[in-house]
């Protein structure tokens, strides 16, 4: 009797990590939009343990749902064991992206036919928008389908924690509508899709890049994915005067939201909301038709390491000559918003600083720089970045002076400005990578590592003084 009484709590205990790969049913949540009547899969992954003030970067194998139909929506959450979702001024979901190989896996992204992407079918981030398509449509999906995910945590405290990436999909058995995702992101098919706007006093920059859709069909749903800066993104259409088809609006929670009272802040918060498009309708597009998507920042300010891409959702045609011509659009958009109160339209300013762990490990917010001190009075000086410490940590070039970083460590690092004259950023870098920027503002520029951003800090000083001849850094060449 013991025996058996052991044997099935062994069992119970055993369940719960057994179940953490399996299935859980509910009813669709409300953020789904879905019929009632259909069933929610969650699913997670981990268990991940994130270190203090860590960026945890994560490649993933998630299931997919077990039964074979159309995924309605999906949307995902960090949650801890017992499934309480952890709050993002605690621990962040920064990104997130599903590709999709199909059941032989050779499933390919039409956007990097160069390179070997699966099929990018669904992304979110800080915003946590959902995927959401308009009733009728759906994402085919298979239970041999092979899911690759990538993910990217933020911890934002001293300690360690334990997470789970908590994703949702809400399937319909019966038939649907099939939609093709196009992953349209302005740097395009790279795993850190970033670029750095300087904040050169204009009111705007913005960046854009065209695609060619291989296909005709329907756009009947696109989202958008944009950071901390950004004023909107735009998908048109070059063929009909550039006309905006989908604009996708961030909105930027209150001053006074958690997101902006961690400390330190170490990162720009991204929009807590980004606006949603969706039409059972759709605009129609011709076989290779051109899309373009703009992405508008703020320039009076940098925002280093920015994203602009949108995710678009593409359904067989209806009437193959409805592409023809430029006619007005549909009549049954929707477009999905900010449903918290108080959302700003356009970006706050926010002020980041460098950080330093103190006795304790806990991050203090700081601007001033420690440890070794460099001044170099010619137009060159390297920098060497070796177990997670810039050397030297403090360097002062003169004006036009270009500052090189050799990166010497296994583990990736970057140079990536917190606050300063005009925002840069280095790419990721490893183990004998070189980075290069030349200082044309004097001032004082604080610099980190956006991957190690409490361990790893930098000031750079630059004067107004000319470069001095002579004064040669053997490593120039
Ligand atoms: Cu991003």
């Amino acid at each position: 009797m013991f025996r058996l009484v052991a044997a099935i709590l062994t069992l119970l205990v055993l369940a719960p990590a057994a179940s953490a790969h399996a299935s859980t049913v509910t009813p669709p949540p409300p953020e789904h939009r879905a019929d009632p009547s259909l069933t929610t899969y969650v699913h997670r992954l981990g268990p991940y343990t994130i270190g203090s003030y860590e960026t945890l970067l994560k490649s993933a194998v998630p299931k997919p749902p077990p039964v074979a139909g159309a995924i309605v929506a999906m949307d995902a959450r960090l949650v801890d064991k017992a499934g309480h979702v952890i709050p993002q001024q605690v621990t962040m979901l920064h990104h997130l992206v599903f590709t999709n190989g199909g059941p032989d896996g050779k499933r390919g992204d039409p956007m990097c036919p160069q390179k070997s992407t699966r099929e990018r079918f669904w992304g979110t981030s800080e915003e946590l928008r959902p995927m959401t398509l308009p009733p009728g449509y759906g994402y085919p999906t298979d239970p041999a389908d092979q899911w690759h995910a990538f993910v990217m945590v933020m911890h934002h405290r001293a300690g360690d924690r334990q997470f789970y990436v908590e994703y949702r999909m809400t399937v319909d058995t019966r038939p649907v509508i099939p939609v093709k995702p196009y992953w349209l992101s302005i740097v395009p098919c790279s795993p850190d899709p970033q670029w750095t706007v300087p904040g050169s006093g204009t009111k705007t920059q913005t960046r854009d890049r065209t695609f060619t859709i291989p296909a005709a069909g329907r756009i009947v749903a696109a989202g958008g994915h944009l950071h901390g800066g950004a004023q909107a993104i735009e998908l048109s259409q070059p063929r009909c005067k550039d006309r905006t088809l989908v604009r996708n609006q961030p909105a930027y929670a209150p001053a006074g939201d958690p997101l902006y009272k961690v400390r330190p802040l170490l990162h720009e918060p991204d929009p807590k909301n980004i606006s949603w498009w969706q039409s059972a309708t759709g605009w129609p597009i011709k076989r290779g038709e051109q899309l373009k998507v703009t992405a508008a920042y703020d320039n009076m300010s940098p925002h280093t390491r920015v994203m602009g891409i949108e995710h678009v959702y593409v359904a067989p045609p209806l009437d193959p000559k409805a592409a023809n011509g430029c006619a007005s659009g549909p009549t049954d958009a929707q477009r999905l918003g900010a449903e918290f109160t108080a959302a700003r339209m356009t970006p706050p300013t926010v002020t980041l600083t460098l950080a330093r762990l103190d006795r304790n490990g806990i991050a203090r917010a700081t601007t001033k720089g420690t440890g070794t001190q460099r001044t170099v009075h010619g137009d060159f000086a390297s920098v060497f970045v070796r177990d997670f410490t810039y050397g030297p940590q403090q360097l002062t070039v003169p004006r036009g002076a270009t500052v090189r970083w050799h990166f010497a460590d296994a583990q990736s690092h970057d140079v990536t400005l917190a606050n300063g004259p005009e925002g840069f950023a280095s790419p990721w870098l490893k183990a004998g990578d070189k980075y290069s920027h030349t200082f044309e503002k004097p001032g004082t520029y604080l610099l980190q590592c956006s991957l190690h951003s409490a361990q790893m800090s930098q000031v750079v000083k630059v004067t107004r003084a000319r470069p001095r001849p002579r004064d040669e850094d053997p490593l120039r060449r």
